[in-house]
Order: C-alpha cells, then structure tokens, then sequence
C-alpha cells in the first residue's frame, strides 16, 4: 500500500466528510496517480474548518485540500499534482511528446470545459437544492452538462483512453466524471459510462478509494 507514514510525499485530506463526498475528494487524484505508480505517500488528515486556517492557507490559499509536499515543493490544485507527478515519475504520460501534450491538453480539458458544467450540477443539486430557485435553475444545468457530456462521448468515441494509453489525462477526466456518472443524463451516452467503469476497474483506482475511505476516521464538526 503506498500510503505509508513518513514517506517523501505528504497530502492533506479530511478526517471526516459527509457520506455524499466520501470517495470523491480531490486528495483521490493524487492518491490514485500514486497508486498506479507505486510510490509511497504520507497523509496529513486535517479536521473539517482547519483547512482554513493561516498555517492551512500558507500551503493552500483558498483553504482548501488537496495539497503535496515533496521536499521544499509544495503544491496546491490537483491538476499541478498530477502533472508534476507524470513529468517526475514515468509511467502517466505517454511516451512521446505529442502524446504528453494530448495527455496535457486532456487534463486541462477535464478541468477547465468538463468540471465546470458537472459542478454547476453538483452545486445545484446538493449545496443549494433548498433554494427556492434551484429547481427552476436546474432544466439548464442539465442542457449545459448534457452538451459537453456528449461533445466528450463524440471525442472519444471507440477509445479506451483520452491520449491514446492510460494517463495522467485520465485519471483527471474520470475523477471529474465520477460524481455525475450515475445520473440518467450521464448513463445515456455508453461510451462514457464504460471509460469510467474502465477507470473505477483499475487495481491503483480501488487502492487509493479504500485508502481515502479508510482515512474517515475523524468526527463531523460541533454545530454552533
Ligand atoms: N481546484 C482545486 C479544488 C480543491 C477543492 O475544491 N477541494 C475541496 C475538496 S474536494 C475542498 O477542500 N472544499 C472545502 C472548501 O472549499 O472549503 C483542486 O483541484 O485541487
């Protein structure tokens, strides 16, 4: 198991999120990359609330986790992470560069014109489902999402993976996929449905699930 203690990579993740987030924390990115890669890793658990501490904001500005230690390097944002982890560990980038830069453009892909429209879902349908407007929002969140889903089913079409063997691109795309992928408007485009099957079947993929799941070990925090 690559999560050790004391090993020369460090995360932060939460001792405790409600059952909805459990398996979809970002710290999976990272965990999952390492996982494919065997290298070991340390966790920092962090209380719900300490993330925003002065001493939290120093390594993530925005309060949030996950963050990657390695030496003097601190990172923050899950798409650094993998990239650095792909350019300093072989094995997630695919061999030659113009497929390091499809993987490169995939990753980005999955964070900047994917999550997008998939959190606008999240946030609607989660965090503000009590507000009087979330209801009437929603008919257009779902064309929004419905519209890159496919235009991301047409790109891949018959491919098993985004840049041509498994990569950092994936890991990314499928993470990102993962918190819609059991909705109708999700299971309706296949191709989509079985890229991330193919993903959640990976040995490195169930790891780094169990070894996030088992890191829930903290309580939720006092309601004021
Ligand atoms: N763009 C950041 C997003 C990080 C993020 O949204 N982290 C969430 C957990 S998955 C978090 O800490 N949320 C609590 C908060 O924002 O206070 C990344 O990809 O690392």
């Amino acid at each position: 198991m690559p999560e050790v203690t004391n090993a020369a990579i460090t995360l932060t993740a939460y001792d405790w999120v409600p059952n909805f987030a459990r398996g979809q924390v970002r710290d999976l990115r990272a965990r999952w990359a390492l996982e494919e890669l065997g290298v070991d890793y340390s966790v920092r658990y962090l209380a719900q609330g300490d993330q925003k501490s002065d001493r939290h904001r120093t390594q993530q500005p925005f309060g949030q986790v996950p963050t990657y230690e390695e030496g003097n390097l601190t990172l923050f944002e899950s798409g650094a992470m993998l990239l650095h982890i792909a350019d300093n560990y072989p094995g997630l980038y695919p061999d030659e560069p113009h497929g390091r830069a499809m993987a490169t453009q995939w990753l980005i892909a999955a964070l900047n014109s994917v999550e997008p429209a998939i959190l606008d879902y999240v946030h609607s349908t989660v965090f503000e489902r009590k507000q009087a407007w979330a209801q009437e929002r929603l008919p257009l969140i779902l064309e929004r999402m419905t519209e890159r889903l496919g235009a991301l089913s047409d790109a891949l079409g018959e491919m098993a993976w985004l840049a041509g063997s498994f990569s950092v691109a994936d890991i990314m795309m499928v993470t990102v996929l993962r918190p819609v992928s059991q909705t109708v408007e999700f299971q309706a485009f296949d191709n989509l449905a079985a890229y991330v099957a193919r993903g959640e079947a990976r040995p490195a993929f169930q790891a780094a699930l169990a070894a996030q799941l088992d890191g829930f070990t903290g309580e939720p925090p006092a309601r004021s």
